[in-house]
């Protein structure tokens, strides 16, 4: 069994990253087959609870206030909204629900109370309950963890030296802090970034050396292909191929054995072939639903009939837990049931 090291060098992340395509896929494909079971696929819904409107000015986010994107602005959503959102993702099939509002940071405010009941709503149906809030501190991640949270996205987004072409208005070290603050609160933390943006593969490499160095690994990692937007400075930006998908996924696969490698934004421009090979590289996870935050996706239907084609199945929710107690379907089953 290949070890879990907290060690790599960046010469190392390097010529795995640039191994000939083929065998990097292979190598990932045999670490992934150690540690997780092959064919099953976590499925994660998104919502934004709170959409636009964001003081900072991340170059690739179509929430930024100062940009003019199309982002239908609105506030903080009512919690039945959202525990219906939560109640029909699980019907459909996700185990892993994610809400995310474009702060810069938790406040400890009304709002933060009423994310915290959306928690111990989500958490109560049996769900995994994911937020992406901004930055917080040790204090509101424990608040968050007594109310049941199960993970925090939290992305490192590049490398510390990209870091500033594409946000001014926060730190690296800002987010390392936020990280270490989940990490403190015993939650999952998921943490990942964006390829795409016009970094180059140092880039890449470095924003992997600093996740897979991490004195945990996350437990989730999101590799996005960046959404381009019109109205962001990145809009015009050239999309990535499938290949630079691959190399990324694979690298993360092999870095941090047990993570959960999650094939995140872009889907909606792959093919079922360009999914399976980032399949094949170590991706064991993805966001369903029509909707990510703000931009398209495919919807359940479409997911389930790719799992169909490619003979995989959902993971069930707190699987690393021994599973979880509440009623749920056998992943195949309910695949079949979701295509009818
Ligand atoms: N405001 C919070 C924050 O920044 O942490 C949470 C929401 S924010 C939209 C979550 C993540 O979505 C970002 O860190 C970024 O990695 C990703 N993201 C945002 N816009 C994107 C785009 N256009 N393409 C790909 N990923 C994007
Ligand atoms: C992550 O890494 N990707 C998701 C989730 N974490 C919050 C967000 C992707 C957003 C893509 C652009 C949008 O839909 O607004
Ligand atoms: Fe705001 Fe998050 Fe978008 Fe940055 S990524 S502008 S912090 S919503």
């Amino acid at each position: 069994m290949s070890t879990i090291r907290h060690d790599w060098t960046l010469d190392e992340i390097s010529a795995i990253y640039n191994s000939p395509v083929l065998e990097l896929m292979y190598r990932a494909a045999t670490v992934h087959r150690e540690y997780h079971a092959t064919g099953e696929v976590q499925v994660c819904t998104l919502l934004s609870i709170k959409t636009g409107g964001c003081p900072e000015d991340c170059a690739y986010c179509p929430q930024a206030a100062r940009y003019n994107t199309d982002v239908q602005v609105h506030k903080l959503l009512d919690t039945k909204v959202v525990l219906d959102a939560a109640q029909k993702a699980k019907n459909a099939g996700a185990t892993r629900f994610c809400m995310g509002a474009a702060w810069r940071e938790v406040r400890d405010n009304r709002d933060f109370d009423k994310v915290l009941d959306m928690v111990r709503g989500v958490s109560g149906i049996g769900m995994e309950v994911c937020c992406t809030l901004g930055m917080l501190n040790d204090d509101q991640a424990a608040k968050l963890k007594d109310a049941g949270l199960y993970a925090y996205n939290h992305n490192l987004d590049t490398s510390e030296e990209f870091y500033d072409d594409i946000i001014s208005t926060r730190t690296y070290n800002d987010r390392l802090k936020t990280i270490n603050s989940i990490s403190n609160a015993n939650i999952s933390v998921c943490s990942g970034g964006i390829i795409g943006m016009g970094e180059t593969d140092a880039d890449r490499i470095g924003m992997l050396f600093t996740l897979s160095n991490l004195a945990i690994h996350p437990e989730s990692v999101p590799v996005n292909a960046l959404v381009p937007v019109e109205g962001t400075p990145l809009a015009d930006q050239p999309r990535v191929s499938v290949w630079e998908m691959v190399r990324m996924i694979a690298t993360a696969r092999i870095l941090m054995p047990k993570a959960m490698v999650r094939l995140s934004a872009g889907r909606e421009m792959m093919t079922t072939e360009d999914q399976a090979l980032c399949f094949m590289a170590g991706a064991n996870s993805i966001f369903s639903g029509d909707t990510l935050l703000t931009t398209p996706n495919p919807d359940f239907k479409k997911d389930m009939d790719m799992f169909k084609v490619l003979g995989l199945t959902p993971r069930e929710a707190y699987k690393n837990e021994g599973g979880c107690s509440h009623d749920h379907k056998h992943g195949e089953e309910l695949v079949n049931q979701l295509i009818g």
